[in-house]
């Protein structure tokens, strides 16, 4: 039986939960309240870094999510993530990692410097430079790779059709735009997608960011130590 460890608007989690549903696997979810509890002795054990996602397939804890999407991939071939051909494998591998790599860290930018002009820009031309390279990219296609929904849906495809909530608006996008809908629309998206209350608590807690993170460095520190113990 495959569990996924989660939280609802996890940037990291969303994908693999977006991928098992895509790929119809029976699994089991286990919510994480991310103010404490990925600090139990019990998650830490599953999770040396204490974090989410983690995919535990018959006893064998996976962590990072682009792991345990390939790990999926090669476990589960069916329906196939990746394409073959190298050209179209590169094409899809560089809009997951842009998705994961600027995109993500851009629009988590753009919730927690509001008030901040300087780095605020730096997110907003961020996610507008994204967007340009990803239109190119898509061109006239369904979808990155043509015809087959992939990495590149699976992992950007949870955030590009999202940014008008982060105020970005789509509209000199009309590719990417009429791609995130088709991808909204999808039985597995309407699942995963955050209700307006959900996002509104998540920008919330974003907001007050520093202190938790302040909380959770000395957490971090306790839950390390305790973990070095263990294995020394
Ligand atoms: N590189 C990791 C990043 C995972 C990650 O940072 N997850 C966040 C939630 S989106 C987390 O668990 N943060 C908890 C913490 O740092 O205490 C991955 O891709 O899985």
């Amino acid at each position: 039986m495959l569990t996924l460890y989660y939280a609802r608007p996890s940037g990291y989690s969303r994908p693999v939960w977006l991928a098992l549903l895509e790929k119809k696997l029976p699994f089991k979810l286990v919510h994480l309240k991310m103010d404490g509890d990925q600090f139990s002795s019990e998650f830490s054990q599953i999770s040396p870094f204490n974090r989410i996602p983690v995919l535990v397939d018959n006893n064998l804890p996976i962590i990072e999510s682009v792991t345990i999407l390939d790990y999926l991939e090669a476990k589960y071939p069916s329906p196939s993530f990746l394409p073959n051909d190298a050209e179209t494998l590169a094409k899809v591998r560089m809009v997951q990692m842009i998705g994961l790599n600027e995109l993500f860290p851009a629009t988590i930018g753009l919730l927690i410097h509001q008030n901040n002009p300087s780095e605020l820009e730096y997110a907003q031309q961020r996610v507008i430079r994204v967007l340009a390279l990803l239109e190119d990219l898509l061109g006239d296609n369904p979808y990155f790779a043509g015809e087959q929904l992939t990495l590149a849906e699976i992992v950007t495809g949870t955030l590009v059709p999202e940014l008008p909530r982060f105020d970005i608006s789509l509209t000199n996008y009309p590719k990417l735009s009429n791609w995130g809908e088709k991808l909204l629309a999808r039985e597995s998206w309407q699942q995963i997608r955050l209700s307006d209350k959900e996002f509104t608590d998540f920008k919330r807690r974003l907001r007050v960011w520093q202190k938790i993170w302040q909380k959770r460095r000395r957490q971090k520190i306790l839950s390390f130590a305790r973990q070095n113990q263990i294995k020394s």
